[in-house]
C-alpha cells in the first residue's frame, strides 16, 4: 500500500492543483466509481480503463483507493480481475462493495463464458475492504438468462447494493431495463422474484441510497431522441419497494464521455456524488469512451428531499460547498 498525496499520479499539472480537484486519479484511467464508507475512511472502487487507440472498452481489473479527508488518497492497487471468476471471460465493468455480517461483499458486472452467454453479475467476498477478494459463489449471481424480457446480451450489468433498515439487502442492476431483487442473508443468492422498475430514460449504472424517509434511485440516463451522451437522472420513493417518482436530470454529460456513472456517499457529515468523464490525458493517450477519469462533486438536497442540480467542474470539491 502506497500513501500518495492526491490527486494520485504524475499528470497533476493537467488540472487545478488543489488536492480535491478533478479528476481524482491521474496516473490511470478509471471509471464507474463506487464509494463505501467504513469507519473514518472512504473507499473508492473503480474499474481500470485500459483501452488502446480506438478500442471501445478494455477493462480487466478493479482498483481501490481510500481517503480519510477527501484530499489525500491512498492507492491500494488492484483488488480483483474479471478472470478471477473462473466462469467469466472478461470485462471488469461497474461494481459496488458493501459491508455486512463482518465481511465485505463485492458485486460486479462481467462477461460470462459460453455456458451462459451475455453479461452477468458476480459476487466476491473479503475480510477487509481492500481484499483479497475471492469468488463467493463459484458461479454467477445473475445471468442474462434470468431476465428473459431483456432485448440484448449486456442487460445484466451495473449492480448496486443497499441494506434497508430491516436488515434486508437489495440488489438493483440493468442496462435499458432496471431490475431489483432481494438478496438472501448469505449475500450470494437472490431471494424471491426479480422485479422490473425501469425509470424514464434509464440506460445503466443504477445507484440506491436513502436519506431520511426517502429512497433514491440515481442512474445514467439517455433520452435518445434528444441527446448523444448519457446524463444522470434520479427517482425517489417512500419505500425500497416503490412506487418510484421520476425527478428528472441531476447532471449534464461527463466531459467528452458517452457514459457517466453515479456513486453516492455520506462521509463525515457531507454528501458526495462520484462520477466519471473522459477529460484526462496521460502521455499521448487522450480520454475516450474507454479511457475515463473519476471525479467527485458536492451533493446537495432541497428541503423537500429533491436533489439540487449538480454542475461538473474541474475544481470539484476544492470549491466551497454551495449553500
Ligand atoms: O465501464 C463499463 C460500462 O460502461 C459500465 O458497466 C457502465 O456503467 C458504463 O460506465
Amino acid at each position: 500500500m502506497i500513501a500518495l498525496t492526491c490527486p494520485v499520479g504524475t499528470a497533476a499539472q493537467q488540472a487545478p492543483d488543489a488536492p480535491q480537484a478533478n479528476p481524482l486519479i491521474r496516473d490511470k484511467f478509471t471509471a464507474d466509481p463506487a464509494p463505501l464508507v467504513v469507519g473514518d475512511r472512504l473507499y473508492l472502487y473503480v474499474g481500470h480503463d485500459e483501452a488502446q487507440r480506438d478500442e471501445m472498452f478494455n477493462m480487466r481489473e478493479w482498483l481501490v483507493y481510500s481517503t480519510t479527508d477527501m484530499k489525500r488518497w491512498t492507492d491500494h492497487g488492484p483488488i480483483l480481475k474479471a478472470t478471477d471468476f473462473k466462469w467469466a471471460k472478461k470485462d471488469a465493468w461497474a461494481s459496488q462493495a458493501i459491508q455486512k455480517n463482518g465481511k465485505f461483499w463485492f458485486y460486479a458486472a462481467v462477461e460470462h463464458d459460453d455456458t451462459h452467454p451475455g453479461k452477468a453479475i458476480a459476487v466476491a467476498v473479503s475480510d477487509t475492504p481492500t481484499g483479497p477478494f475471492v469468488d463467493a459463489k463459484g458461479a454467477a449471481l445473475i445471468t442474462n438468462q434470468m431476465t428473459p424480457k431483456g432485448t440484448h446480451s449486456w442487460e445484466d450489468i451495473d449492480p448496486t447494493v443497499f441494506t434497508d433498515e430491516d436488515g434486508t439487502t437489495w440488489i438493483a442492476w440493468g442496462n435499458r431495463q432496471c431490475y431489483i431483487a432481494k438478496l438472501k442473508p448469505n449475500m450470494i443468492e437472490i431471494d424471491g422474484p426479480i422485479t422490473e422498475i425501469t425509470p424514464p430514460h434509464f440506460e445503466e449504472g443504477p445507484w440506491l441510497h436513502k436519506r431520511g424517509p426517502l429512497y433514491y434511485l440515481t442512474y445514467a440516463s439517455l433520452d435518445r431522441s434528444k441527446h448523444r451522451d448519457e446524463k444522470i437522472s434520479y427517482a425517489t420513493a417512500p419505500s425500497i419497494r416503490g412506487p418510484w417518482t421520476w425527478r428528472g436530470e441531476l447532471t449534464g454529460s461527463g466531459k467528452y464521455s458517452f457514459t457517466i456513472h453515479p456513486g453516492i456517499a455520506r462521509f463525515k457529515g457531507d454528501w458526495y456524488l462520484f462520477l466519471h468523464n473522459a477529460a484526462l490525458t496521460i502521455g499521448d493517450q487522450n480520454g475516450s469512451i474507454g479511457r475515463r477519469a473519476v471525479t467527485v462533486e458536492h451533493l446537495q438536497y432541497n428541503a423537500d428531499g429533491t436533489l439540487k442540480p449538480v454542475v461538473q467542474t474541474d475544481a470539484g470539491i476544492s470549491a466551497p460547498r454551495p449553500r
